[in-house]
């Protein structure tokens, strides 16, 4: 039987680290992509030894393995969006972004992980800096949360300066999402900035009284991602992400995992069980 070879994949990239939940880093970013209708490809920055309840031990690997990994990659095939989670360090901040340059024509979603659902910093000190310095000028969108994005300002987030801190995280050229910033009780709005018209907006969302929160911020970077991969511009994109996070939030909510912190429900829409 001949089969006509005459479809693409959209393909999300995710440079990530690697946990052993499944809760965070690439295996959420590959649950994301795949849940969300896009062909998950990883390569892999670090591993983290971490349960629900603590963050043990990261092991880093060697930059010239990271930057290896997406150089074969990219010179073989057309990624149609990349995500950028977990990075550790300023040397590979610098390193990838030198790779990253020849590819420019790619959506770049860069999500600056520092601090892990729990507290724990995920991030050397200086790589605050390089984030800015050399990922942000290549990002379409940068996804900080609220803790995220006060350690990037070097100020507090609150609801009344949430949208002008969106436009001052915009001064790289790329557009931004700061997540779950506290808007009273039971609520939390998101403050998205479009660099492209310069729109800033505030997107509410119901406080969902749950422990099972690792990882979501890898999930709902790689959602949007993926729905860019999908050729959906960054509007839609944002609202597809939004709404799908939510459903993995209030789903994920129902389960018992670890004495910890657990994930969300990546694959809710398919559910069997
Ligand atoms: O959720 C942040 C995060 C990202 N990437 C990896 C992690 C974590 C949090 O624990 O382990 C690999």
């Amino acid at each position: 039987m001949q089969i006509k070879q005459d479809r693409k994949y959209p393909i999300v990239l995710a440079i990530a680290g690697s946990e052993p939940l499944g809760s965070a880093g690439v295996q959420a970013d590959i649950k994301s992509i795949s849940a969300c209708g896009g062909y998950a490809a990883g390569a892999l920055t670090c591993i983290v030894n971490e349960n629900t309840t603590e963050v043990k031990d990261i092991f880093s690997l060697p930059v010239d393995l990271v930057t290896g990994q997406v150089e074969s990659f990219l010179g073989d095939l057309d990624a149609s969006a990349i995500k950028m989670g977990m990075l550790y360090s300023a040397e590979l901040i610098e390193n990838l972004s030198v790779v990253l340059k020849k590819y420019s024509h790619i959506p770049l979603i860069v999500d600056p992980v520092m601090v892990a659902s729990g507290g724990e910093q995920l991030i050397e000190n200086s790589a605050v800096e390089a984030y800015k310095k050399y990922l942000f000028p290549l990002a379409t969108i940068i996804t900080p949360n609220r803790r995220e994005a006060e350690l990037l300002l070097g100020k507090k987030v609150t609801i009344d300066s949430a949208e002008k801190d969106a436009t001052a995280l915009c001064q790289w050229g790329n557009s931004v999402i700061i997540k779950s910033i506290i808007a009273g009780d039971d609520k939390l709005e998101d403050a998205f900035c479009d660099v492209e018209d310069g729109t800033t907006s505030l997107i509410m969302k119901e406080y969902v009284e749950t422990r099972n929160i690792n990882g979501t911020g890898c999930t709902f970077s790689s959602s949007i991602a993926t729905f860019l991969a999908r050729g959906f511009n960054l509007k839609e994109a944002i609202s597809r992400a939004e709404e799908y996070i939510n459903g993995a939030i209030v789903s994920g909510a129902r389960y018992e995992f670890g004495k910890g912190i657990g994930p969300v429900d990546h694959f809710y829409k398919f559910n069997a069980h």
